[in-house]
């Protein structure tokens, strides 16, 4: 059983949710254009309409109230509220106001994800995370939102996953803008990125009273097949934490949550990328550097480890039997929420917000017309027992879901479905699933 104060949430994004993607004087972003290149979304489809919450957000709020979650993350779409001569869209802006009056009609407190991936495709086209001034550029969105949710918003996070932004849209490039940089250049982006995150935290911290600040990167927690075995726990913790000079370093930890949380780059970057590295001054790492409220962390699946004969780590196969989401990156590993936020704490000290986890699954609709995902039920289940046994260790303060619906699960298109709730592309009728009742529950008591 969690605490009292314990936050049961949901989360989303815009591109993933909204649609009308051409209204009220949106401009086009990258993941608009991205979609439309041949061969990047497997199902080719696209965030046009997806659950259409940008026409059905009051349905939205029905839903989360009847869902009984105190929290709702969601993500604002900067080229919505931004228009291509970088002033504030009214239109847009109203959108956003109107979603978080309603949300508080229920008691529901919004939690607003700054960049969730959707870049506004005319500030690509000025160069992106390459361009020294996006973070400027960044400043101000921050500036024209947090004005506008004057009163409405205290929770603000940043940037989701700079990993997936950087390693997925700028190394494997299966993620827009699908642009490759070298390794000189992603070192300089992830900079320039790390300096909207800054900028961006000054600025909430001047506009909005009592404001609670993150970022919500994901990680892929080592966990140690043998539990007493306190030097493979250590080896584990370095790993999860290390920088490789490899194909995945954007993929990393520490590289972007050391200078945020920890005001420089871990050492090991200096070295390994003494002959690459971005113009650092000290004046940039003061501002990356700026105090934060909590650590939230996306988590869904994990990799075991044990030790070999001369003690060196070694990865585990997954347990025989061990069930499998409808993606090929989610393995079930409950305890990724044991070992993700004990690591996170021990480096970062500071409270943790699971902002991020949950299960794919190919769901359908029943002949009952209900849909039955008894899998989700055993993953939320078997994920939060891992958490509130954290919990008794260290700060925990809450869990969000992913996702309150089946939305655009990006490069895969619309076949993988994480939600609580169905959302029929046909006909646009959304369903209750079983997980939606079984997490409602939960909520009720307070705990498993
Ligand atoms: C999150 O990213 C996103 O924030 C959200 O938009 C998305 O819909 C949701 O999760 C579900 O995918 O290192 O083996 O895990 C996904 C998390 C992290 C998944 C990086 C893919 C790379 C492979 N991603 N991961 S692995």
């Amino acid at each position: 059983m969690f605490n009292k104060d314990f936050i049961f949430g949901c989360a989303t994004a815009s591109y993933q949710i909204e649609g009308s993607i051409n209204k009220d004087g949106k401009v086009e972003n990258i993941w608009d254009r991205f979609t439309k290149t041949p061969g990047k979304i497997l199902d080719n489809s696209d965030g046009s309409v997806v659950c259409d919450s940008y026409i059905k957000y009051k349905d939205d709020c029905k839903i989360l109230a009847n869902l009984g979650v105190k929290a709702y993350r969601f993500s604002i779409s900067w080229s919505r509220v931004i228009d291509e001569s970088n002033k504030p869209n009214q239109k847009g802006l109203d959108y956003y106001i109107n979603l978080c009056k309603e949300l508080l009609k229920y008691n529901i407190k919004p939690y607003v994800t700054l960049y969730h991936w959707d870049m506004p495709m005319w500030l690509e086209d000025l160069g992106g995370f390459l361009n020294d001034d996006i973070s400027n550029y960044f400043m101000h969105y921050t500036d024209v939102v947090t004005k506008a949710l004057d009163g409405l918003v205290t929770d603000y996070i940043t940037i989701n996953e700079p990993q997936c932004i950087m390693f997925l849209g700028h190394n494997i490039c299966n993620h827009a803008p699908g642009v490759k940089y070298n390794d000189k250049d992603m070192l300089h982006a992830i900079h320039n990125l790390l300096l909207c995150h800054g900028k961006a935290v000054k600025v909430i911290r001047e506009n909005v009273k009592n404001s609670k600040i993150g970022f919500a990167p994901c990680s892929r927690p080592m966990i140690p097949t043998d539990i007493n075995n306190k030097l493979l726990y250590e080896k584990c913790y370095k790993e999860y934490f290390n920088v490789n000079r490899d194909n995945e370093y954007a993929n990393d930890v520490s590289i972007y949550s050391d200078p945020i949380f920890l005001g420089d780059y871990p050492k090991e970057y200096y070295e390994i990328f003494k002959d690459i590295l971005p113009n650092i001054k000290k004046e940039d790492l003061e501002l990356i550097h700026q105090p934060l409220d909590y650590i939230y962390q996306n988590i869904y699946s994990a990799t075991f480890y044990s030790l070999d004969k001369s003690n060196n780590l070694v990865k585990e196969a997954f347990p025989f039997g061990y069930p499998e989401g409808n993606i090929d990156w989610l393995q079930v590993v409950p305890k990724a929420l044991y070992y993700g936020p004990k690591y996170l704490y021990e480096r970062y000290k500071l409270p943790i917000i699971i902002s991020e986890n949950g299960f794919c699954n190919n769901d359908i609709v029943s002949l009952d017309n209900k849909v039955h995902d008894p899998e989700r039920i055993d993953y939320i289940n078997r994920y939060l027992i891992e958490l509130d046994r954290v919990s008794k260790e260290i700060p925990i303060k809450g869990y969000f879901y992913w996702s309150l619906f089946d939305n655009f699960e990006w490069s895969y298109g619309l076949k993988k479905r994480f939600g609580l709730v169905y959302i029929d592309y046909n006909t646009g009728k959304r369903i209750e699933k079983d997980s939606y009742f079984e997490y409602k529950k939960i909520i009720e008591k307070g705990g498993i």
